[in-house]
């Protein structure tokens, strides 16, 4: 059984955190540390510790975050000048919360980040 970490906290709303969307599957809320002007972290309410962790039948609960992305995007009004959605695996990727996360970044120009 994977630990929990403070997003399930965040999740039971047991700590104040800026949730933006919630459903039954998944929970968003703006990063405590943001590194672009929206920046908007997309979890599943159940605990997946890394991507690793994913299932076969995870597979329409990860679909559902990146509508849910898509949502939030049109909702900051950011749809149509861009952003970006990144989820880091372990420690070369950088990933600090053991609980799968897609960040949603956007509302300037954040360059290219491949090629
Ligand atoms: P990562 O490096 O991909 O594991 O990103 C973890 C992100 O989670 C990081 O951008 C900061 C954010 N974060 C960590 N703790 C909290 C918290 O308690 N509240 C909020 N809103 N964000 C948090």
């Amino acid at each position: 059984m994977a630990e929990e970490t403070i997003f399930s906290k965040i999740i039971r709303r047991e700590i104040p955190s800026d949730i933006v969307f919630q459903d039954d599957k998944v929970t968003a809320f703006r990063d405590i540390s943001p590194q672009a002007p929206i920046h908007i972290l997309i979890i599943p309410n159940k605990l997946i510790p890394t991507i690793n962790h994913i299932e076969e039948s995870d597979e329409a609960l990860l679909g559902h975050m990146v509508v849910v992305a898509a949502k939030i995007a049109k909702q900051e009004g950011i749809d149509e000048s861009g952003y970006r959605l990144i989820m880091n695996c372990n420690k070369d990727a950088g990933q600090e919360v053991f609980h799968i996360h897609m960040h949603l970044l956007g509302g300037k120009n954040l360059g290219r980040l491949i090629g």
